[in-house]
């Protein structure tokens, strides 16, 4: 589907007037608002190519209509909803979830769209069919040297089709560990996962990285080979400098300080990025924002913080993914959500007063810490992320527009009722 840039002009004229007052109001209380401004700009987030199909749960999955059916058709709903925000300028991709053809096309494709090819992901959780060898009791762990040829391989697969397309990063989730104690001897298993590792750091192209993503539990319940930021550390600590830690916000035991955790992985030059979602439990997936926004300021706060203390480039020096997916909402509403609260939360952290909490901190002074921080997370910041859209021909308010254009609808008719984007 294609968007005619004046469709979205004329909707910002119908609200110009009523965003401007907004936009006066909330201005006039930050000092640095035009370098404010900028950065939200430069911002983007990569979207999952596996979130454009409406979720599953392990019990049942109802597609949605107007579902992307290939590649091509991922790129597109991408597309459109960079074309909403201007903050979505990226996509991510799963190998064999999604395979590219033809790169030539798909490059075009994509460049059309304003499109780039974030970090890579490789898929050793799932059999394949036609595969030989299974990963029912893991892959890069596994106690048979021949399976872990085949996840290294993949994973080296995975790296060919990334150079191709552009992408510089391979990020690795493993689901690999244990169901029950005694199944697994855990120093063996972390040894074979290292070497594995090691056999595909050592396949990585100059300019690239490797993410090492954990997640405490799930599919496996009584241990993870990777379970927590002290086991990716030590994995990416021992790999190399082209190795670093990815935090999935949904990937802690519950109540995990994750802003603590950033912090010190960022002071240790090892912080990957992220897998942006939000939980309530466990790996819930859930819209970015839709549980604990709080968290999620804390998060940026921590970020931005430790980002210009070792003087990094917002925009490239971190991998700025989503990783949520959601069985009940339109997949795209979902994730104009998701792109909306992380540009919040950004625009938060960017205008707490630091140097106020830094002064607080060393006088011990608690209560103003926690009322520096509370009152920027409190000031609405939304017309100073709309401002930001206006000002790169983004749509004022994305998920209106979408609805207000029927664009699910347009999608529909172009692809029909029935349909299931390939993915989880
Ligand atoms: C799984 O829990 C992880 O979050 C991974 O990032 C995974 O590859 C992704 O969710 C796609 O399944
Ligand atoms: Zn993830
Ligand atoms: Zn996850």
């Amino acid at each position: 589907m294609l968007l005619e840039k004046n469709r979205i002009a004329d909707f910002n004229a119908l609200h110009a007037a009523d965003h401007k007052r907004k936009f006066d109001f909330v201005s006039s209380e930050i000092n640095n608002v035009e370098e404010v401004l900028q950065k939200l700009i430069d911002f983007q987030v990569a979207i999952p190519s596996w979130a454009l199909g409406t979720g599953g749960t392990r019990f049942g999955r109802f597609a949605g209509a107007g579902e992307p059916g290939n590649l091509e058709q991922k790129l597109e709903d991408v597309g459109l909803l960079h074309a909403l925000n201007q903050s979505s300028g990226a996509i991510s991709l799963h190998i064999p979830w999604d395979i590219p053809e033809n790169y030539a096309s798909i490059k075009a494709t994509a460049a059309q769209l304003g499109l780039k090819f974030d970090a890579v992901n490789s898929n050793t959780f799932q059999d394949q069919k036609d595969q030989e060898l299974s990963y029912k009791f893991g892959s890069l762990q596994h106690v048979n040297k021949a399976v872990r040829k085949q996840a290294i391989d993949h994973n080296i697969e995975v790296i060919k089709h990334g150079v191709e397309l552009g992408s510089t990063a391979l990020t690795v989730w493993l689901s690999d560990g244990s169901c029950f104690p005694g199944q697994l001897n855990f120093r063996k298993a972390f040894q074979n996962t290292l070497e594995s590792l090691q056999e595909i750091y050592a396949a990585l192209p100059a300019d690239w990285k490797v993410f090492v993503e954990y997640k405490a539990f799930e599919p496996n319940f009584y241990s993870m080979t990777v379970g927590d930021w002290g086991q990716s550390l030590l994995y990416a600590n021992k790999l190399g400098p082209k190795a670093y830690t990815l935090v999935d916000l949904g990937h802690h035991l519950p109540n995990a300080n994750i802003e603590q955790i950033v912090a010190l992985l960022l002071m240790e030059g090892k912080l990957a990025g992220f897998h942006f979602n939000d939980s309530k439990y466990g790996d819930d997936d859930l819209t970015v924002g839709s549980i604990k926004p709080y968290q999620l300021f804390l998060i940026f706060n921590e970020l931005v913080e430790g980002m210009d203390a070792r003087g990094m480039d917002h925009t490239t020096d971190l991998g700025w993914m989503i990783d949520a997916s959601h069985n009940v909402k339109d997949p795209l509403e979902d994730l104009l959500q998701s792109v909306e609260a992380i540009m919040i939360a950004y625009a938060q952290a960017l205008t707490v007063d630091r140097k106020k909490l830094n002064a607080a901190q060393e006088a011990n002074d608690v209560v103003a810490a926690q009322e520096i921080l509370q009152h920027t997370f409190r000031t609405d910041l939304r017309a100073l992320v709309a401002e930001a859209r206006l000002r790169s021909g983004a749509a004022l308010y994305p998920l209106q527009f979408f609805r207000d254009q029927k664009l699910r609808e347009q999608l529909i008719k172009e692809r029909g009722s029935k349909t299931v984007a390939t993915g989880l």
